[in-house]
């Protein structure tokens, strides 16, 4: 009998990874690529390239659907995927993965959904100030359906969040608290588990934006004790156009559907329809088929990744960063809080954002500058917009080094 190895990953190297990410090795306006925009969207691997390319050229066929031999492997690659989405947060069931066309997708179906099934007249949903679009105008939506109101929790100077301004907000009133995980702007990263103890002391039911947070932290949904976790794949090193809208089976059990359509239903006459179980009644239409297969392939990457050594390699980085770019004069860093992941905006004195991402793009240095869909962040902090450096699991600290150059040269074209 052969004896049962399980192999550990080999110990984190950046210089390794960047060999599994084909796109790394191209020039930009004729040097190499500095890419430090993996908060909008991650670079992908070769092993979720091939996934999809072989699902296309092998496997493809509609899901759930067809009694043949090429629907019945999609429709279990696809399940499998799920399966892999559920180990890789710890869900305590398949049923409880809904498959969404993103984050954004996955927080609307909440808000539409779980929203109109618990808002009254008067009830509070609350937000933070940090929030991305995505996690605001959704409720702004429902807010307006059901005359609750929105109460925001204030951010410090830093741009952490404090327990405290979490504890002077919430109240009896309060229903539904949506929170980021992680800032997309600042990188703050957010006490949830405290949040979760508060929020569920009043009776709230609490939806973690797990945007950023999927990328740059473990996450263990059952530890966290939240009850609905959002994110895209497209951040995870996945493709996009898939999501994940992980909740407790007995809210998804509750919750009416958001759409209508095909395969979310168990009959359908012209007088009534009735449903099919979670998570096929919140998966109307045909699917995301092979983008879920390539969100399965980046979790498979990541798991023969050492995936603790790659935090710990970013939050190198991001120190790094932390520490190099004030000694570009006159740039301010924006977010400093003490537990953060590896995001880092920055403004320069008399330069518009904008300007400098488009002078440090002729360097090969992608930055994204704007608002980062968090308008109302960027009014408390005072400021149009920021330039922000995100950093994967690819990326280096002489990358952080080129970036630190560009400014210096865009400091001398610009000011
Ligand atoms: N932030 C950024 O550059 P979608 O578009 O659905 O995949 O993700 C929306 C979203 C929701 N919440 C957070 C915290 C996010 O960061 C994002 C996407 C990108 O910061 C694009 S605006």
């Amino acid at each position: 009998m052969n004896a049962v190895t399980s192999v550990a990953p080999a110990k984190f190297d950046v210089n390794e990874i960047r060999k599994d990410f084909p796109i790394l090795s191209r020039l930009v306006h004729n040097k190499p690529l500095v890419f430090l925009d993996s908060a909008a969207s991650a670079q992908k691997p070769r092993a979720v390239i091939d996934a999809m390319s072989f699902a296309f050229e092998n496997e493809y066929a509609n899901v759930h659907r067809g009694a043949y031999y090429l629907s019945e492997t999609a429709t279990t690659n696809y399940e499998a995927a799920r399966e892999k989405v559920r180990t890789f947060i710890n869900a305590s069931s398949v049923n409880e993965i809904v498959f969404t066309k993103g984050a954004t997708d996955a927080i609307n179906l909440v808000a539409a959904s779980y929203g109109r099934l618990a808002l009254k007249p008067g009830d509070e949903i609350m937000l933070t100030a940090l929030e991305h679009h995505s996690n605001i105008v959704p409720w702004q939506l429902i807010r307006d359906q059901t005359g609750a109101e929105i109460k925001v929790v204030p951010i410090n100077a830093d741009g952490s969040v404090s327990v405290d301004a979490f504890a002077r907000t919430i109240g009896p009133k309060t229903k539904i608290v949506a929170v980021a995980h992680v800032s997309n702007v600042l990188g703050t990263i957010l006490p949830i588990e405290a949040i979760v103890e508060m929020a569920h002391k009043v009776g709230a039911k609490v939806l973690v934006d797990g945007c950023q947070g999927i990328v740059h932290e473990k996450v263990d949904v059952q530890a966290l004790g939240c009850d609905f976790y959002a994110f895209s794949g497209h951040k995870l090193y996945g493709p996009n156009g898939i999501g994940v809208l992980w909740a407790r089976a007995e809210l998804l059990d509750a919750m009416p559907p958001y759409q209508g359509g095909g395969e979310m239903i168990s009959t359908v006459t012209f007088k009534q329809s009735t449903w099919a179980e979670a998570p096929a009644k919140f998966e109307a239409g045909t699917p995301p088929i092979v983008p879920a297969l390539g969100l399965g392939a980046a979790i498979d990457y990541l798991n023969r990744i050492d995936r603790v050594g790659a935090i710990a390699h970013e939050h190198d980085l991001l120190h790094y960063a932390m520490q190099q770019l004030p000694t570009v004069p006159g740039l301010k860093l924006v977010g400093t809080a003490q537990n953060k992941a590896s995001v880092q905006s920055f403004t320069m004195d008399g330069a518009h954002p904008h300007d400098l991402a488009t002078v440090l793009d002729r360097s090969g240095v992608a930055v994204r500058a704007g608002h980062h869909c968090a308008q109302p962040l960027m009014e408390a902090l005072g400021v149009t917009a920021t330039a922000r450096a995100s950093f994967g699991i690819y990326n280096t600290r002489a990358e952080v080094d080129a970036l630190v150059a560009a400014l210096h040269k865009a400091r001398a074209v610009l000011l």
